[in-house]
C-alpha cells in the first residue's frame, strides 16, 4: 500500500445542531464549534467532520441542501466557517464537509427551475418520469416509507424521484452538465482549504435507467431502493472515478465515503491505492440491519453480531486499504446502549468497547459524546422525537399492530435521535450546550453524563479515550497503524473481542471482555493501557475483569 498523509490519523464527528449553542437559540452553531476547539485539540484528533452546515429547510436535518456554496444562518455566516477553518488549521485538525450529492432540495434553485419549466435545462438534472397504469414508475420504496416517486404539481402523470424524503429529489448524475456543476461546487470548497470530504449515500447515485422496480419485498408491494442500489453496486466506479479527475486528485485530499454494500470484490477500486475514495465506513452492520424493512423487523445484533461484522470487513481489507471504524454516528443510537449486554451499558462497558473501536486498524471516527460514554436518551413520547424516519419508523409499528408503548421502546432503541441530542457539557441547566430550550430533548443524566465532571476525574470515560488516542498515535505504534495488519485472536467467547494488529515483529493486542465473568488468557505480552485497574499479568497469565478491556504489547 501507498502511504498517504492520512494514514494513521483519527477523526471525529460534529452534529452541528447538538455541539454547543454560542447565540443561545438553542441551536448548535459555527461558533459553538470554535470555542470547543481546544476541547477537540486535548482530545488529539486530527479530523474533524461536519455533518451539513449548508443553507438548508432542515426537512433531514440538513440532507436537503438548498444551497451548496452558502452556510444557513442559524449556523452562522461564511465568514464564522473561514474563523473556524483558520482556526482548527492552527491546531492541525483537517475540516472534512459532508457532501450530500445524490440528491438536493426541493428548495435548491435548480430543483425550482425544474418545476417552473420541464424543459429547462435545470430540468435535465432530476429523474422526471411518467406514471404507468395510474401508479408511480415502479414501486421502489423510498429509504424514509412510501414510494420514491412523487407526482409533480400540476401535472396529469408526470412524477419525480426521491430515494430519501419527498423533499430530496435525487440529481440525475448521468447529466455532464449536472456533474460538472457539482465537481466545480467541490472544488470551490477545496480551493478554500478544507482537508476534504464524506461523501453522503454515494452508492445511491446509479440508477437503472429503465425504471422497472424489483419484486416486492412486502405487503406493500414495494421493494427498497436500496435493494435496487445494491444490484448496481459494481456500476457507480464510472461516476466516482470522474469525480476523483476532476476534483479530489488535484488536491490530494482526504474522502470518506458512505458506502453500503460495497462488493469485496470491488473494495480494491474503492479504497485500493488508486481506489474512488480515501477510505469508506465499515457500515457492515447497518447493510445487514437494512435488509429489514423496518425497525420493528430488525435483529438484535448484540456485541457477537458486532463482532462478526468489524472482524469480517478488517479481514477483507487487510491487503488492500483503511476503512473507518465506528460504533455510532448520526443515524444510529448510541453504541454502548446499542451493542452492549444491559450489565456494561455503562462507563466499564463505554470504556471497554472505546477500545475495540479506538485501536481497530483503519481510520477511527469518534462521534460527539462517545468520549463520554454517552448512552441513549428516554423518548417519553413520539412528540419528543424529530427525526423524519422516527415518525416514519413510528407509523410502520402501528401499521403492524404494534401497540405504542412496544413502538416507543423500539424507538428509543434505535433511532437516530438518539445520537442527536445535545452534547453535555457541565451540570448546569441544559447541560450547558444552551441557555435557552434546545431543538431536542438533552440526555436525562446529563448532570451526572458530562465534559466537565469527567475532565475533573482522571479516570472517566473521556480521559481514558484521550490515552487511547495517545497510544494509538503514539511513536512505539504509529507504525503499526499506518502499516500493520489486523488478526482475529480467538477466544471462544461470544461476549469477548480479541484482536491484534501487527508490523513486522512489533504487535498491539486488544481484548474486550463483555462477558459477566472475568476472563483468564495465556501470552507472554506487556500490559500498556487497561479500562480497570484491577486488571493485571502475573507471569504469562492476563487476568481480566468483566466488563473491561486490556492493551497488551511485545514491544
Ligand atoms: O444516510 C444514508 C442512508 O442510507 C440512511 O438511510 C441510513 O440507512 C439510515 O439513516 C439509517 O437509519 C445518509 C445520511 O447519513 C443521513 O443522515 C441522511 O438522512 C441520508 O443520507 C439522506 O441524505
Ligand atoms: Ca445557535
Amino acid at each position: 500500500m501507498q502511504e498517504q498523509w492520512w494514514h494513521g490519523k483519527v477523526a471525529y464527528q460534529i452534529y452541528p445542531k447538538s455541539f454547543k449553542d454560542s447565540n443561545n437559540d438553542g441551536i448548535g452553531d459555527i461558533q459553538g464549534i470554535i470555542s470547543k476547539l481546544d476541547y477537540l485539540k486535548s482530545l488529539d484528533i486530527d479530523l474533524l467532520w461536519i455533518s451539513p452546515i449548508y443553507v438548508s429547510p432542515f426537512k433531514d436535518q440538513g440532507y436537503d441542501i438548498a444551497d451548496y456554496q452558502n452556510i444557513d444562518p442559524i449556523f452562522g455566516s461564511m465568514t464564522d466557517f473561514e474563523e473556524l477553518l483558520t482556526k482548527a488549521k492552527a491546531l492541525d485538525i483537517g475540516i472534512i464537509m459532508d457532501l450530500v450529492i445524490n440528491h438536493c432540495s426541493n428548495e435548491h434553485i435548480w430543483f425550482k427551475r425544474a418545476l417552473a419549466d420541464l424543459n429547462s435545462q435545470e430540468a435535465s438534472y432530476f429523474y422526471f418520469k411518467q406514471g404507468k397504469d395510474g401508479k408511480e414508475p415502479d414501486n421502489l420504496r423510498s429509504y424514509f416509507g412510501g414510494s420514491v416517486w412523487e407526482k409533480v404539481p400540476n401535472q396529469d402523470n408526470l412524477y419525480y424521484l426521491h430515494y430519501f424524503t419527498k423533499e430530496q429529489p435525487d440529481l440525475n448524475w448521468f447529466n455532464e452538465d449536472l456533474r460538472n456543476k457539482l465537481f466545480e461546487m467541490m472544488n470551490w470548497w477545496l480551493d478554500k482549504g478544507i482537508a476534504g470530504f464524506r461523501v453522503d449515500a454515494i452508492m445511491n447515485i446509479y440508477k437503472d435507467l429503465t425504471f422497472s422496480g424489483l419484486s416486492p419485498d412486502d405487503i406493500d408491494g414495494r421493494a427498497n431502493a436500496s435493494s435496487m442500489t445494491k444490484l448496481h453496486a459494481d456500476k457507480v466506479g464510472t461516476f466516482l472515478h470522474e469525480m476523483n479527475t476532476k476534483t479530489l486528485n488535484k488536491y490530494n485530499a482526504f474522502s470518506i465515503g458512505e458506502a453500503f454494500d460495497v462488493r469485496p470484490s470491488d473494495l480494491d477500486k474503492f479504497i485500493g491505492d488508486n481506489g474512488y475514495f480515501s477510505s469508506i465506513f465499515d457500515l457492515s452492520f447497518r447493510e445487514i440491519l437494512e435488509k429489514c424493512n423496518g425497525y420493528y423487523q430488525m435483529p438484535s445484533l448484540g456485541i457477537k453480531g458486532f463482532k462478526d461484522c468489524i472482524f469480517t470487513t478488517q479481514q477483507r481489507v487487510n491487503d488492500i486499504g483503511f476503512v473507518a471504524p465506528i460504533i455510532e454516528n448520526h443515524d444510529e443510537p448510541r453504541g454502548v446502549s446499542y451493542w452492549l449486554p444491559y450489565q456494561w451499558q455503562n462507563e466499564q462497558g463505554a470504556k471497554a468497547l472505546g477500545t475495540v473501536n479506538v485501536l481497530l486498524r483503519g481510520i477511527p471516527f469518534i462521534y460527539q459524546g462517545q468520549e463520554l460514554g454517552m448512552t441513549n436518551t428516554r423518548f417519553n413520547s413520539i412528540y419528543e422525537f424529530d427525526d423524519v424516519n422516527a415518525k416514519s419508523e413510528y407509523q410502520k409499528c402501528i401499521d403492524a399492530n404494534i401497540g405504542e408503548q412496544e413502538a416507543l421502546d423500539i424507538l428509543n432503541k434505535q433511532s437516530r435521535d438518539q445520537a442527536r441530542v445535545p452534547m453535555p457539557w457541565d451540570d448546569s441547566l441544559f447541560g450547558g450546550f444552551s441557555k435557552h430550550i434546545p431543538w431536542i430533548k438533552v440526555h436525562h443524566d446529563y448532570q451526572n453524563l458530562n465534559v466537565k465532571k469527567q475532565e475533573a476525574n482522571l479516570n472517566s470515560t473521556l480521559n481514558y479515550y484521550r490515552r487511547l488516542i495517545k497510544l494509538r498515535k503514539s511513536k512505539k505504534f504509529i507504525d503499526i497503524y499506518k502499516y500493520g495488519k489486523f488478526e482475529a485472536i480467538n477466544i471462544d467467547n461470544d461476549n469477548v473481542i480479541a484482536y491484534s494488529i501487527a508490523y513486522q515483529n512489533k504487535a498491539i493486542y486488544v481484548i474486550a471482555n463483555f462477558d459477566a465473568k472475568d476472563l483468564v488468557y495465556e501470552a507472554n505480552l506487556k500490559l500498556e493501557l487497561s479500562s480497570n485497574s484491577q486488571n493485571c499479568i502475573q507471569d504469562k497469565t492476563i487476568y481480566i475483569k468483566a466488563g473491561s478491556a486490556v492493551v497488551l504489547t511485545n514491544i
